[in-house]
């Protein structure tokens, strides 16, 4: 079904017409952040945990160019076991299409392509931030430029501590993005609950994040919302554990010259071996609750 240049699945499109909720999801993760089968499996779990909220999910890549929202378990399975899906961001989500190619999408990507449909809260991992060694390498994800222009919730799990945080925050506050923390003061590191940084903004509950959304609305204030949802305790690596595992990694990738949009796959790659899994089992359960937020978000949202 085709919305003239992007094809919305049909469950997606009756939900968006009959005021369900929906939840956009991202795909890089799947391509470029999870070894096959987990990235699947994960994939799977995650829509799941949307359905279990109420909402119908809505996995986003490009598939032989055509920008596709809402992937079946077919399109899923392939996309999961492709090596050679184009990682996209803003910059390259026209050349897959343009090429007529496969491509999965980051938060920037995901975002420009849920806006699209009438998609307003997407749940992802964590975001792309200002990379350490930035002074150096001018590396900055497009994810954050995004978050500035485009009107979508993201419910994430911070930013991953192979990031400079402070930095990260610093230019998120630059571009006038909304940061809020869920039920704790401090910002999440993603794999750990506490980046040991207060959120520029914090919210409690599911109403309060509607009702900040609403009173942007009525204000005309554009772009998006970030929202750092931090990992269950149960799942989480203390920032003490894990601190060591990234220093290894980061400093692993600037001697062998890793750059460009290798950098954020290669890090989150290496880690999962030096953690020895650990993070990998991580990054699972923290999607899933980023997308048990992100339906309850969608389903208030919805019903407006
Ligand atoms: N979080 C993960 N795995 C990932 C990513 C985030 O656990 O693969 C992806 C997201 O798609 C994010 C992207 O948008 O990494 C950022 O890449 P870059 O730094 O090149 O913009
Ligand atoms: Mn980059």
């Amino acid at each position: 079904m085709t919305h003239s240049t992007i094809s919305i699945s049909a469950e997606v499109q009756t939900a968006l017409a009959s005021g369900q909720g929906v939840v956009a999801l991202e795909s890089t993760i799947i391509t470029h952040g999870m070894p096959y089968p987990t990235n699947r499996d994960t994939a799977m779990a995650v829509e799941q945990a949307v359905r279990e909220a109420g909402c119908v999910p809505a996995t986003i890549a490009v598939l032989n160019g055509i920008p596709t929202i809402g992937l079946d378990d077919e399109k899923l399975e392939q996309l999961a076991r492709s090596d050679n899906a184009m990682k996209l961001s803003r910059a390259d989500l026209a050349m897959a299409v343009s090429k007529g190619v496969n491509g999965s999408t980051t938060v920037a990507a995901t975002m420009i392509l849920a806006h699209l449909a009438g998609i307003k809260v997407f749940a992802t991992g964590g975001i792309g931030g200002v990379h350490q060694g930035a002074a150096e390498s001018f590396d900055i994800s497009a994810d954050l430029h995004e978050l500035a222009k485009t009107p979508v919730c993201v419910v994430s799990a911070g930013a991953k501590a192979i990031l400079d945080i402070p930095k990260t925050l610093e230019v998120l506050e630059t571009l006038g993005v909304p940061v809020l923390a869920f039920g704790q003061v401090n910002f999440p590191a993603f794999w750990s609950r506490d980046s040991g940084l207060a959120a520029p903004l914090n919210i409690n509950s599911v109403d309060e994040v509607v009702s900040f959304m609403q009173a942007r609305q009525t204000m005309n204030i554009e772009g998006g919302i970030l929202i750092g949802n931090p990992v269950p305790e149960a799942d989480e690596i203390p920032s003490s554990k894990m601190n060591g595992f990234i220093e290894q990694a980061v400093t692993e990738a600037q001697e062998q010259g890793i750059s460009g949009k290798a950098v954020t796959p290669w890090l989150l790659g290496r880690i999962v071996d030096i953690s020895d899994g650990a993070s990998l089992v991580t990054n699972q359960a923290l999607i899933i609750n980023n997308a048990k937020l992100a339906g309850q978000l969608a389903s208030a949202v919805a019903s407006l």
